[in-house]
């Protein structure tokens, strides 16, 4: 308690309110650097260069990552590589006279919010406009445009005429902080959602910082250069794949300890079975772990005091979602390979 950990609560949400105004600035920015580039304003664009050389770690893990989209499709499946997924949803929309099949579940259950999933396609497709080139070296970036299409097929057949749009709201979580250790928390419920977050907004302002030459920024008192940004991108990035006390990765799939208790309806339930809507609580209550792998899925996370209980019956850390998905797929995607822009100006 006291001043030193009130300041230091401080501080990270100060930087999580710096990181988050940095969402409003680059998208400006990129729109503006695109359209003045379409109206040929003969103004030199910053040149991204190539992408730099690949780091193992981060391209693997963004390989993984990527899998879960294809975990959550609705619909009719297309080169459906998962064994115990199938075609889902396909009346979705009919009451409606609309398709409304495709799209994606949001987390580890048959649900299919609208906001959630415009969250992820806006995250995704921001990730593929600056980090397109680094997913493109590691040949990501067709899977990361098919998931993101899928999602956009569903809005655009959601959104069948002006001033309607078809969706279901997600209740907020209480969320509170202190800034601990190695890791920034914000909330118990789905607490890696905003490390990852801030850690891709981070990586990415560190890029801005360095292609417009801005040596530094001021924090609290505390003065941040691009290479302590990117730092920080890979602090949480590394706590999240493995490098915390619980020596576990919070990404399925990825490295040798990772839950094995995935609130995940899909995951849990075994294939061959095809339970109605509430015979799958059957499985919840299971001791045995999930039949199937939810590869790639990125779980809720660690409590605070870095434990992990991996339960099914606890969603709040152990329940995967596609929002948490897209900005892990960012933040791997800008550490992928050294950042082009640290190249060009160093
Ligand atoms: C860690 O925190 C959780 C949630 O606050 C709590 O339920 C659990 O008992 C704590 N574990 C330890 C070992 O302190
Ligand atoms: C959740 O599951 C764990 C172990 O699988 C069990 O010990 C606990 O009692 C369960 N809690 C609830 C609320 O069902
Ligand atoms: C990236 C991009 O669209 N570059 C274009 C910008 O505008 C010039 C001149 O109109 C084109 O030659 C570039 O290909």
């Amino acid at each position: 308690m006291g001043e030193k950990s009130r300041s230091k609560g401080f501080c990270g949400w100060f930087l999580v309110l710096i990181v988050l105004a940095v969402v409003v600035a680059a998208i400006v920015i990129t729109v503006k650097k695109r359209s003045d580039n379409h109206s040929g304003s003969g103004k030199p664009e910053p040149v991204p260069g190539p992408p730099g050389a690949i780091d193992k770690k981060y391209s693997d893990a963004l390989k993984v990552a990527m899998k879960f989209f294809d975990a959550q499709k609705s619909g009719k499946l297309v080169n459906n590589e998962i064994s115990w997924r199938g075609d889902s949803g396909l009346k979705d929309g009919s009451e409606a006279k609309l398709d409304l099949s495709k799209g994606m579940y949001d987390a580890g259950d048959h649900m299919k919010f609208g906001f959630p999933m415009a969250f992820t396609a806006t995250v995704l497709s921001w990730a593929i406009l600056e980090y397109g080139d680094q997913m493109d070296a590691v040949n990501e970036l067709e899977p990361a445009q098919d998931s993101l299409k899928w999602i956009t097929d569903y809005l655009i057949n959601a959104h069948p005429s002006e001033n309607v749009l078809y969706i279901q709201d997600l209740s907020q979580h209480h969320c509170f902080f202190n800034a601990g250790g190695g890791l920034i928390w914000v909330s118990e419920w789905n607490c890696l959602q905003h490390p990852v977050a801030s850690a891709f907004l981070a990586a990415l302002y560190s890029d801005y910082m360095l292609t417009s030459q801005t040596a530094s920024i001021s924090c609290d008192g505390e003065t941040y250069k691009p290479s302590d940004l990117r730092k920080f991108a890979r602090s949480q990035a590394d706590y999240v794949l493995g490098k915390n006390p619980m020596k576990m990765s919070f990404l399925v799939g990825y490295g040798d300890n990772y839950p094995q208790f995935v609130h995940h309806r899909g995951a849990s339930i075994p294939a061959d079975e095809s339970p109605g809507c509430t015979d799958g609580f059957k499985w919840l209550d299971s001791t045995d772990p999930n039949p199937n792998i939810a590869e790639g899925a990125l779980v809720g996370g660690p409590f605070q005091n870095e434990t992990y209980i991996d339960s099914r019956n606890n969603s709040m850390q152990t329940e995967p979602s596609t929002y948490n998905s897209a900005v892990i797929v960012g933040l791997l995607s800008s550490l992928v390979t050294t950042s082009s822009a640290v190249k060009s100006f160093t």
